[in-house]
């Protein structure tokens, strides 16, 4: 049986309790995980302490850089070990996963090593009281050892999210992936030995959140900041924790996503758009799309679309390439999903289609899948509409005027991300000005550059990562003021 370990100060460290790591596709055991206990995390992060001292706090950028680049060639020469832990760890389509998940991976090492090289820091000259000047600039530093959370629907996407920023800027880091999807976070432990990271610098603990390696990492006296993805109340928790030492954080949280399709839009490219925000990992992205709001005059013509979108999504095996659509994560979190479609039901929704489980005849039938399902009908006070599922599933509403669509858009506590599908550019920027969320996108939907602001507001999280963002976030700058 393949197991699955803690990497701590360049070794991978075993422990006796450990727990299982199922394929979402069938229910079967894909390894047994090493849980790190209270002594591990504190292993890990005395050696993410210890490299901060050594050959990692003392090379030249260029160098650290370099050595960013080779971490993204050692994930590219493992490119089919990656795609396959992470979809047997997902059960997302392998397609998916070589198209989005490992690529990403890279990108984010390459974006972050060439942004370290090239970004500068503002200086001012200051004039002083007695006819003088001053010089005042700033130099960046490290913020220390960083704790880093995250979770299972994209795991090693939004590891690397983290990791890379955080390694570029000069730090060590300790991290926690999430207890479903631990494989691709220790692969990536490998990519690190091959690009002469040194030891220490990156550090894997696997566990649980509450009482486990999560909670430890986070309440540990010697971490400098912390950066999570999750789910917003578990947000709420890791900010006690980091509170009593006064730690920086970035959350990137849950988010109840809508998407506004005026009648003038691309209808077809509309569709597919709406298809992909909707469905795309089985919904298991937080800037999917759960609430469409289409305009009237093409409501029913809208509606019928999707539908017929939804019935052809080829689900399956993970492993066939011509997959569209896996299962989700957990027997756990279908069980989440299937009580929304009931709610739904009861909440009074029209089920345009979906709203159960499919049926294979084979192995599959183990897998915790659940039907692509489109809503209408609710109310916009429904628990369906106001709550994340984080499934494969929308509810579709009309609207009449442009008002009423930013309205109900913005009717919401979260704040990730929003879609505006319509022909006129200024009508776009209008709306996509008045979305209270982090991330708005027009006539597309999760097209990524990375250097631009990414985050929420709201219980959709705190700060913002990519870039320069990143960069600020990961360091401390010490301005300095010259009397000249
Ligand atoms: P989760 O919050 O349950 O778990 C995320 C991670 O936190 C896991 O590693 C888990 O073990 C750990 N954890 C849980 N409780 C903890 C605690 N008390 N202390 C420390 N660590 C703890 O989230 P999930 O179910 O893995 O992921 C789904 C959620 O993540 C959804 O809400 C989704 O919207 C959100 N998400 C947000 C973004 C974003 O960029 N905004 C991206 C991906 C996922
Ligand atoms: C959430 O599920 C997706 C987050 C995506 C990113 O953080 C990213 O950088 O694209």
């Amino acid at each position: 049986m393949k197991s699955i370990q803690n990497y701590i100060d360049g070794k991978f460290v075993g422990s006796e309790r450990q727990f299982d790591d199922l394929n979402p596709a069938d229910g079967t055991l894909v390894a047994r995980v090493h849980e790190a206990d209270e002594g591990l995390v504190d292993a890990a992060v005395q050696a993410a302490r210890k490299a901060l001292t050594c050959e990692w706090g003392k090379l030249p950028v260029r160098e650290r850089a370099a050595r960013l680049h080779r971490v993204a060639d050692a994930i590219e020469s493992r490119f089919d070990c990656f795609v396959a832990a992470e979809v047997a760890d997902t059960g997302k389509p392998v397609s998916l996963a070589s198209r989005l998940d490992v690529p990403r991976a890279a990108a984010n090492f390459r974006t972050f090593a060439d942004l370290i090289k090239t970004s500068g820091i503002e200086s001012f000259q200051t004039e002083t009281p007695d006819g003088k000047n001053a010089l005042n600039y700033a130099v960046r530093k490290p913020l220390g050892v960083v704790g880093i959370i995250t979770p299972w629907n994209l795991p090693l996407l939004l590891l690397t999210w983290k990791v890379a920023p955080a390694l570029a800027c000069g730090n060590a880091v300790v991290v926690k992936p999430s207890e479903e999807t631990p494989a691709t976070a220790t692969l990536l432990a490998e990519a690190m030995q091959d690009a002469g990271i040194p030891n220490g610098v990156y550090n894997v603990v696997h566990g649980f959140g509450r009482n486990s390696a999560g909670e430890f990492l986070t309440k540990h006296p010697d971490i400098n900041a912390l950066t999570f993805t999750g789910e917003s109340q578990t947000g709420a928790a890791i900010m006690k924790a980091a509170a009593s030492g006064v730690k920086p954080v970035s959350f990137e949280l849950g988010g109840k996503n809508a998407a506004i399709v005026f009648a003038d839009c691309d209808f077809e490219d509309t569709v597919n758009g709406i298809s992909d925000a909707v469905f795309l990992n089985t919904g298991q992205v937080c800037l999917c799309a759960e609430r469409v709001y289409v305009e009237r005059s093409i409501f029913e013509r809208f509606v019928k679309a999707l539908k017929q979108k939804a019935e052809n999504l080829r689900i399956g095996s993970p492993l066939d390439p011509n997959t569209q659509t896996g299962p989700l994560i957990s027997a756990q979190h279908r069980e989440k999903v299937l009580s929304y479609y009931r709610l739904a039901r009861e909440e009074g929704a029209t089920v345009v289609t979906g709203g159960g489980v499919p049926h294979f005849g084979d192995s599959l039938d183990r897998g915790f899948y659940v039907q692509p399902t489109v809503y209408t009908g609710l109310k916009e006070s429904a628990r369906c509409v106001k709550e994340e599922i984080f499934g494969p599933v929308c509810h579709i509403a009309q609207f009449d005027s442009q008002e009423e669509a930013v309205a109900m858009a913005n009717d919401t506590h979260y704040g990730l991300a929003a879609s505006i599908w319509t022909a006129n550019l200024k009508r776009g920027h209008r709306v996509a000005q008045q979305m209270n969320v982090g991330i708005t996108w027009v006539n597309c939907w999760f097209l990524r550059d990375l250097r631009t602001p990414f985050g929420g507001v709201g219980l959709s999280g705190i700060g913002r990562e990519g870039g320069m963002h990143s960069l600020n976030f990961y360091s401390e700058l010490n301005n300095i003021c010259i009397k000249l």
